[in-house]
């Protein structure tokens, strides 16, 4: 399929586009933020999602989750017209995927929902139309959503031939960091590969009506690699991080202040340990290498696995600090996979949680957050000994304190508050 495409680069503005309309595919926390930037430039896009409850939603002008900025977004292009949702595939010029893609449980990916949407999205095409794949995939992902499409679709195929004709298909994989999607959907640069050079410079056309980064081009592999490839350095940097907190401790070192010092080096720049890597990408991605090739992934494996193992040695640590307690209360402070957002999927905080609760029946947690107001998530609501409020709350109970997340807000903690406690402090916010 095509020829190979070669390394370009364009920078914003340098393109046009003769797509007006688009639909994006799965509402989530990367479709909801690209559809109603897309909207907001005065395109009319169509948002598809499986879950009526997000189409109602996103219809009203709401978000059905906590991302900075998208409520403002979301809602002003509904008000506007250019942005609205349901449940079944639009026609439109282009369509942009951007449904999950889970591990299984021999860790290789799930392209169940990929595949879904080609299907639904199959009927619907014309000539000339665009198709791209945002989700976070393994190499080879965006040729087999072509096929799954081109298979339904007899008279259509990737180049203009023998009575063919043609549909252009590209992998835009998503850069954006939770917490500053709006921001950095708009200032991060992008990597667009096509599986042939035509799809690669109709995707980038329309990336650059709202990107202000540069756009960079190459084929579909290698920027589905190149996603993966991302995410799994920042999880080796994060294990570096995670085992030096490990090493540290039965070495009597802060580890915090070790690893300021060591950044003191121009060329040294260690990342922050923390209760385990959570999250639906880097404690993901990285897996996808490792299926690709698991015989040479040795270093990324390794590191999967020193991430994965930090929730254990947290869990040991807070229950050293209540022993001797009959009936301890540990106030468990932050549910989230990181700071300052509410996403708790693959969330070490709710791993820690829910083992300390079902290990220790005796215990009571209090779990603070100052996300409370949505509810204890699914893992831990039916425990009898785990209930949710504020940080307040949980810490006026307390025997041991363990800080799981990072957030802001937590930062507003006394020492007052913490006195005659026992501490266990994931994330160095109390290191002196
Ligand atoms: N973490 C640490 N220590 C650190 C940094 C992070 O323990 O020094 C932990 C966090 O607490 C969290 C996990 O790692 O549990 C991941 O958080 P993150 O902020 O590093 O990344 P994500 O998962 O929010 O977003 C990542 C980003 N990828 C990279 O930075 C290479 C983002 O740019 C991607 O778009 C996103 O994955 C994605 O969707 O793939």
């Amino acid at each position: 399929m095509g020829d190979r495409v070669s390394i370009q680069t364009f920078s914003a503005g340098e393109t046009t586009t003769d797509i007006r309309s688009v639909a994006v595919i799965g509402l989530g926390y990367i479709g909801l933020p690209t559809a109603a930037i897309l909207a907001s430039q005065g395109l009319r896009v169509t948002g598809v999602d499986v879950n009526p409850a997000t189409v109602e939603a996103v219809n009203d002008g709401r978000v059905p989750f906590v991302e900075p900025d998208l409520g403002i977004h979301v809602a002003g292009a509904v008000s506007q017209g250019t942005l609205r949702a349901q449940t079944d595939v639009p026609a439109a010029d282009a369509f942009i995927v951007a449904v999950p893609t889970p591990f299984k449980g021999d860790k290789s990916a799930d392209l169940a929902y990929v595949e879904q949407a080609a299907r639904n999205i199959a009927p619907r095409l014309r000539p000339g139309n665009l198709v791209i794949l945002e989700s976070t995939s393994p190499p080879g992902t965006t040729r087999r959503m072509a096929e799954v499409i081109l298979a339904e679709r007899p008279d259509l195929g990737t180049e203009a031939n023998g009575g063919t004709a043609a549909v252009l298909f590209a992998h835009c994989p998503e850069r954006v960091l939770p917490g500053r999607i709006m921001i950095e959907l708009v200032t991060n640069d992008r990597i667009i590969g096509g599986l042939t050079p035509e799809g690669a410079t109709a995707a980038a056309a329309l990336y650059s009506t709202f990107c202000q980064g540069g756009i960079h081009l190459t084929d579909a592999t290698t920027a589905e690699m190149a996603k993966l490839v991302e995410n799994a350095y920042r999880d080796v940097n994060i294990a570096f991080a995670n085992e030096l907190s490990m090493i540290s401790e039965s070495l009597d070192i802060n580890v915090w202040n070790l690893i300021e010092l060591a950044n003191h080096h121009p060329r040294v720049n260690i990342l922050q340990p923390g209760p385990g890597v959570g999250g639906h990408c880097i404690a993901v991605d990285p897996w996808f290498i490792v299926a690709a090739d698991p015989e040479r992934s040795r270093l990324i494996r390794t590191a999967r696995e020193v991430n994965d193992s930090k929730p254990d040695y947290v869990v040991s640590a807070i229950e050293s600090a209540a022993a001797g307690l009959e009936q301890p209360v540990i106030a468990a402070l932050g549910l989230a996979f990181k700071a300052n957002v509410d996403d708790t999927r693959e969330s070490p905080a709710v791993d820690i949680v829910h083992r300390i609760a079902t290990a220790n029946p005796q215990a009571h947690i209090a779990v603070g957050s100052p996300f409370s107001g949505t509810g204890l998530p699914a893992k831990l609501a039916g425990l009898p000994n785990v209930a949710l409020g504020t940080a307040e709350e949980a810490l006026a109970e307390a025997d041991v304190v363990a800080l799981l997340v990072d957030h802001d807000a937590f930062r507003e903690i006394t020492p007052e508050q913490l006195a005659g406690k026992r501490v266990v402090d994931t994330r160095g916010f109390w290191r002196n």
